[in-house]
């Protein structure tokens, strides 16, 4: 808005200018998102806490998070308003890729909305069933990776580390966008477990993410580095900032111990946006790099139900993984930071692969 509103007057004075630079935008978006998330988390924690309507902890958890019942839940809704009104208030709205990429990320975040207002307010413990919220969120990943699909979008896929490696996947490019997607949406969900678990590593990957898309959005950086070039898609730049923003702004009040959690509107938001990121950028496979503790989570899953239900036996005391360490009794900060300095070790590995070809 700001960029439709203040470039124009280029014309007159020099200094408004710097509106059309991307970087500039970008660091402002982070810190209008910064600002408004901590605003409006603080918001939240005050309202939700004089309400008494917080968090409904699992009693068959690990013991040390039945002293989390009753925190601030749902301070997802911060971050979504924090994330999308400072990209509205930064980016260039007639961006062809924005209106999908911030539809995608509200929806998923009214899918989390609709289960966390079931759970929290209507205080059913089930929630939304997990078939329905899957079927949800596999109608609007499909909507949004359709529109882009019929919109000319490249279905080449490249992959990391091999830079003459690149797939043409044809329509099957829809199926996999879906579930990259989707997977990006549960994943953040799982991990979203401990107090800034999810929150610090979304920070490390949307922050990778906001140098991935400027690369790949800069005809002339994306030919050096040899990176396919998607014109237009730099302006997500901006996106991918206000991300870190939003997420900053929560951490200062989730991280441990937690005034507040995000709750599934802000964990399949997040994640939903950080997936539609990945493919409209065309970094689609690198994601399991960037967001690999989202992956290592999800793996953590899979493992342990599948293993339970063919051999009637664990792999880890208890899933997703972080719940095994806190069962082997590692205090909570440790796995938290521990898993922190995974996640930034591994998109340094992420970043490398600009080089690495
Ligand atoms: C939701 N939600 C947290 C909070 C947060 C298939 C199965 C493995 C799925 C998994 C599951 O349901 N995971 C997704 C995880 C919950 O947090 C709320 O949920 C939102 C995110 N969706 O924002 O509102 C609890 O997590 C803790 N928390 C923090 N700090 C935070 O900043 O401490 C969250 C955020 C909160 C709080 O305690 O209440 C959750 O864990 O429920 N299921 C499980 O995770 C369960 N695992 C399980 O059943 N494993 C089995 C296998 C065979 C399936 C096994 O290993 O035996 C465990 N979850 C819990 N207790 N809580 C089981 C025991």
């Amino acid at each position: 808005m700001l960029y439709h509103l203040l470039f124009p007057l280029s014309k007159y004075y020099s200094v408004f200018n710097v509106f059309q630079y991307i970087t500039f935008r970008t660091i402002y978006a982070l810190i209008t998102a910064l600002l408004l998330s901590l605003i409006l988390s603080s918001y939240v924690i005050k309202r939700v806490g004089s309400l008494r309507i917080g968090e409904v902890v699992r009693q068959d958890g690990p013991p040390g998070h039945i002293s989390k019942e009753g925190t601030p839940t749902m301070g997802g809704i911060a971050m979504l308003i924090a994330l999308i009104g400072s990209t509205v208030l930064w980016v260039n709205l007639r961006n062809p890729y924005i209106w999908p990429l911030v539809l995608l990320t509200a929806g998923m975040g009214v899918i989390g909305f609709m289960d966390d207002y079931r759970k929290v307010i209507k205080k059913r413990r089930e929630g939304l069933s997990a078939k329905t919220k899957l079927a949800l969120q596999l109608l609007i990943s499909f909507l949004v990776v359709m529109y882009l699909y019929l919109g000319q979008f490249d279905t080449i896929v490249t992959v990391p580390f091999f830079k003459d490696v690149r797939i043409d996947m044809g329509w099957l490019y829809i199926p996999f966008a879906v579930f990259v997607i989707v997977g990006a949406s549960n994943a953040v969900n799982l991990t979203d477990g401990l107090d800034g678990l999810a929150t610090g590593p979304m920070i490390i990957a949307a922050a990778t993410y906001m140098l991935l898309v400027y690369v790949t959005g800069h005809a002339r950086i994306a030919d050096y580095l040899q990176v396919l070039y998607v014109p237009s898609v730099g302006e997500l730049t901006i996106f991918a900032g206000a991300m870190v923003g939003a997420s900053m702004g929560f951490l200062w009040f989730n991280t441990y111990p937690a005034q507040i959690f995000m709750g599934d509107v802000g964990s399949l938001s997040l994640g939903g946006g950080l997936g539609a990121l990945a493919v409209i950028t065309k970094h689609e496979l690198l994601l399991a790099l960037v967001g690999g503790i989202f992956v290592i989570e999800a793996l953590s899953v899979i493992f342990q139900v599948t293993s339970f239900r063919l051999r009637g036996r664990r792999v880890l005391l208890m899933a997703p993984i972080h719940h095994h360490f806190e069962l082997k009794g590692w205090a909570e900060p440790k796995i938290i930071v521990r898993f922190w300095i995974i996640a930034i070790i591994l998109a340094l590995i992420a970043i490398s692969t600009l080089k690495l070809r």
